[in-house]
């Protein structure tokens, strides 16, 4: 079987990776940071920060740009696209863009003389794209979920209670301030239904797995939901690309790809998913019985579910697993947002961090604890920043360190229960899993083994064997050649740190219900 391209637009880069399907290794990989190689944009970490009131947006010109550059860069360095049989990917989850309805023929007709964001940048009808990080919809929520009888319900049909950062709230309130422009939307993707849609040159469905965030979808009939829909915005059925598995092959590469960057004109494209879909696969994690927790922008927490049930505390998601049935998923947004706001106080590289930090504090703390949000949260819902510690002296530096690690992980097991699961070893991806320090406080914490798989990013990965397993592979094989973990990489909890673990998740259980 033959080499599939997997395509990561993340927060902040876009990366890529090629698999060889029948040798199983990874034979090409680059990425684009969109703040050190796009810094005109003015988005260090890959979004506006000047945004107001919980609102976070990004350019949606910079994820084209990057896509040009990348592939530019990677035919540079001898990359062979004709090669590729087929080619997928992977968005950050929820993120909009706001298309008028001339982009389905723009991207039908791309010059490939010019480039895409040239092209297409006539076509937004919205400049910005609210993202993942945004928190600025509270009353668009509380409007769609009195509209269709409360959270209950809104979390029966679509999986989750209605989300500020999910798309459906985000598009109302685009509707309410701008409703000229919403007008002139002719049709609404999300950031990975946009890509998919440039490469096949066509506007293309959004997956199951990423639709799933959007409170639109009915989770059970994988369209749709009426109700939902009509309660978002007026004329909203009309924008909205229809939903389709996450096998499906959407068709050809457009021809401006074949010119530009030589992918072979039979090269099929497939239609992209959420990143934590994608990790989802990426991670071998496909079938129900493995944890995983991806250590991110955001940290998130995840796994296949044998059947599907929904958080009662409203803060868990199901989301559609692309390789069938569902996935469950729950999101911190302080997650390397928070490791490195200490990291940044106290003048850490990552290495002192991790070495310096936890070496020189015991388990547990001497029963400091913190609460690691530096910014509003989404597990608990906060609406405000800021850590707060549970001693009024300033913590030094080592202790904030093991103070912001234990508070993650202590929050991420005082809200994982509604999965039913009692993991027996975790496997943890992101930009921070090649932490051992972090990858040891996960351990102690979750008293079970951690894993760390052989691959560059699991989102990228999963990506690529999405796309290989649209075109007929078998998942199982490709999970073997792809999901492995890396040899030496496996860290042991140590003894008796779990039981320090399980009496402090009292404790902060108790200090984060005295924050309301
Ligand atoms: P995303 O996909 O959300 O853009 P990544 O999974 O690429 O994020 O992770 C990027 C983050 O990983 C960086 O923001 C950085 O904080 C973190 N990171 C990178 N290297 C390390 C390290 N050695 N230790 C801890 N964190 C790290
Ligand atoms: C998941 C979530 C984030 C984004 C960005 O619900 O909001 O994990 O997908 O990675």
């Amino acid at each position: 079987m033959p080499n599939v391209l997997g395509l990561d637009s993340s927060t902040q880069s876009l990366s890529a990776v090629i698999l060889d399907t029948d040798s199983g290794e990874i034979i090409a990989e680059d990425s684009v940071n969109f703040g050190n190689d796009l810094p005109h944009y003015h988005q260090p970490h890959g979004y506006d920060e000047s945004g107001v009131n919980g609102e976070v947006h990004a350019n949606p010109l910079m994820w084209l740009e990057a896509l040009d550059l990348l592939l530019g860069q990677m035919r540079e360095s001898g990359v062979d696209f004709s090669a590729v049989m087929a080619v997928s990917g992977s968005g950050q989850q929820h993120g909009s863009v706001y298309l008028r309805s001339c982009f389905g023929e723009k991207i039908a007709a791309l010059d490939s003389a010019q480039d895409l964001k040239g092209q297409l940048a006539g076509c937004l009808s919205r400049e910005s794209s609210p993202i993942w990080m945004d928190s600025s919809t509270r009353v668009e929520c509380e409007e769609v979920a009195a509209a269709v009888g409360g959270d209950k319900n809104v979390c029966a049909k679509s999986g989750s209670i209605a989300i500020e950062r999910f798309t459906g709230s985000q598009i109302r309130k685009f509707s309410k301030i701008n409703p000229r422009a919403y007008a002139e939307t002719g049709v609404i993707h999300l950031v990975s239904s946009f890509l998919a849609s440039v490469l096949a040159g066509k506007n293309v469905a959004i997956d199951h797995g990423d639709g799933a965030g959007m409170n639109l979808m009915n989770l059970a009939a994988g369209e749709w939901d009426e109700d939902l829909v009509n309660a978002t915005a007026d004329g909203l059925v009309e924008k909205l690309p229809p939903l389709a598995p996450s096998a499906t092959i959407s068709g050809p590469i457009s021809p401006y790809f074949v010119e530009k960057y030589g992918f072979s004109p039979t090269c099929e494209t497939v239609i992209w998913s959420g990143d934590n879909p994608c990790s989802l696969i990426g991670m071998g994690a496909a079938s129900p019985g493995k944890l995983v927790i991806s250590l991110g922008t955001s940290d998130t927490v995840f796994a296949a579910m044998p059947e599907p049930r929904t958080d009662p505390n409203g803060f868990g998601h199901v989301f559609g697993n692309p390789a069938g049935g569902y996935m469950s998923l729950i999101c911190f947004k302080n997650g390397s947002l928070a490791r490195e706001a200490v990291k940044e106080e106290f003048d850490l590289g990552w290495e002192a961090f991790e070495k310096e930090g936890l070496a020189a504090t015991p388990t547990g703390n001497g029963g400091l604890m913190m609460l690691p949000f530096y910014e509003p949260e989404i597990t608990p819902r906060l609406d405000t920043g800021g850590p707060i510690f549970s001693q009024e002296a300033k913590p030094s530096a080592e202790q904030s360190v093991r103070a912001v690690l234990e508070g993650q992980f202590l929050n991420m097991r005082a809200h994982f229960g509604w999965l039913g699961v009692e993991p027996t070893r975790v496997s943890i991806t992101g930009g921070a899993s090649a932490n051992d320090g972090i990858a040891q406080v996960i351990a102690n914490v979750f008293g079970v083994p951690v894993d760390r798989l052989d691959v560059p990013g699991s989102a990228g990965v999963g990506a690529g064997m999405r796309a290989a397993h649209a075109l007929g592979g078998n998942l199982a094989e490709l999970e073997a050649a792809f999901c492995q973990a890396k040899e030496g990489s496996t860290i042991e909890p140590e003894a008796g740190a779990k039981a320090v673990y399980d009496e402090m998740l009292v404790k902060f259980e108790g200090f984060l219900g005295e924050q309301g």
